[in-house]
């Protein structure tokens, strides 16, 4: 045990996949393992998640700088947790929780405070020679996720003039991980060519998917089901998701979708939901509704929770409380997990936990801004979560974690 002490804890500044700044921390132990992680970063970050640290100085990086976050780690976090032992994972991110002493990780940040807690566990699965989901699942975390795949973006992730932040494919009876992301694949493509042939924008948003300015939202899901098919797909083995992401549109009690400059009460977001999973294969819905908004979550459920997944993220924000809440008032069926939402690995499993035990499905999820980090791929599979929401099958950022996922494919 003397071996998995940690030695050393340094942070960096490196870059995130939409050139901002992001926090590396790399942790080593007295055997000599390391572990290295990279935190990532949210556009439509939900109001009650915790806090991403920057150090706000105009002049550099738009404010964007994590000097601030990366000092921490250098200085209050490292001497924090020399000497300890990195296999008490729980110890140790609770060390971390009362280093920073506030509710919200907002003395540290989260931001300096996950990329910690995530290296630390990757030094302890290298002191043990052993592939990260191995570590965190141990025999029983064997299932590949099934992608999400949002290959058209939206809301905040693009400049187009779609609304809706994320229309995902779903395949649904792939006898494996490495099918269903040949399908998706597939299907990206035949979108593409489709746009082209249409003399519409093939550039992609943060995630990945294409980008196009569209006569409607509706218009993005027909061309989805329409590429679906021109692949040799029926929509019996690929469905459809969404992100509306409808926090973003939520303005006292009401929501004003800002590209179309149109105002909706959560009512009629709800018969806009029902007519469009009448004419679509559409079995998911995140953030139908807004995070504050638990009258439309209650409503969004009574009426379809029974037809489709609907998915809290920034409802939830990955946070046990805001999940116990949400349970109580039969608020969604399912949770998105952002490990940098709450900002510890061992908070996240605890919620993905709390997740199971009330039935509800789990979906681990990327941010928009990401990096060559894969710790979601591996923690997907560990926890046995059955879906992962991370992007489109291009850039790098997204595409690591579909790499990832097929070498562990492979060596299970
Ligand atoms: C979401 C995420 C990831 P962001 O809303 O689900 O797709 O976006 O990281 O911008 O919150
Ligand atoms: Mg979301």
């Amino acid at each position: 045990m003397t071996n998995n002490r940690i030695i050393k804890v340094e942070g960096f500044q490196l870059m995130d996949s939409r050139s901002n700044p992001t926090v590396g921390a790399r942790v080593t132990l007295s055997d000599g393992s390391v572990g290295f992680a990279i935190a990532p970063s949210g556009a439509s970050t939900g109001e009650f998640e915790a806090h991403e640290k920057r150090d706000g100085d105009n002049g550099k990086y738009c404010g964007k700088g994590v000097l601030s976050a990366v000092e921490g780690i250098n200085n209050e976090i490292a001497t924090e947790l020399i000497k300890l032992n990195t296999l008490n994972q729980r110890k140790i991110d609770e060390h971390l929780i009362k280093l920073d002493g506030t509710a919200n990780k907002s003395r540290l940040g989260a931001n300096a405070i996950l990329a910690v807690s995530l290296a630390v566990a990757k030094a302890a699965a290298a002191s043990y020679n052993l592939p990260l989901y191995r570590y965190l699942g141990g025999i029983s975390g064997v299932k590949l996720p099934r992608p999400m795949m949002n290959i058209l973006n939206g809301g905040a992730h693009a400049s187009n003039n779609i609304d809706i932040q994320e229309f995902m494919i779903i395949p649904v009876n792939s006898c494996c991980f490495s099918e269903s992301l040949r399908k998706c694949s597939e299907i990206y493509h035949t979108l593409g060519k489709l746009l082209k042939e249409q003399g519409k924008a093939t550039g992609v948003g943060d995630e990945g998917g294409f980008a196009p300015d569209l006569g409607s939202d509706e218009e993005a899901i027909e061309l989805i089901v329409e590429a679906i098919n021109k692949a040799g797909y029926t929509t019996d083995e690929i469905k459809i998701g969404l992100d509306v992401a409808s926090s973003e549109w939520y303005k006292n009690g009401e929501y004003l979708l800002p590209k179309r400059n149109k105002k909706m009460t959560a009512e009629e977001l709800i018969k806009y939901y029902e007519m469009l999973i009448e004419k679509y294969p559409i079995i998911s819905i995140e953030d139908g509704v807004a995070e504050e908004d638990w009258n439309g979550w209650r409503e969004l459920t009574k009426v379809l929770g029974d037809k489709l997944q609907l998915v809290g993220d920034d409802l939830f924000v990955t946070n046990t409380a805001r999940l116990k809440k949400g349970i109580a008032e039969s608020a969604g069926n399912a949770i998105l997990i952002k490990p940098n939402q709450i900002g510890t690995l061992t908070e996240t499993l605890d919620v993905i936990e709390l997740a199971k035990e009330a039935g509800y499905s789990v979906v681990v999820s990327h941010r928009s801004g990401e990096s060559e980090d894969t710790t979601i791929a591996d923690l997907a599979v560990a926890v046995n979560a059955g879906q992962i929401k991370t992007g489109a099958p291009c850039r790098t950022d997204r595409v690591a974690k579909y790499n990832r996922l097929l070498v562990i494919e492979s060596e299970i």
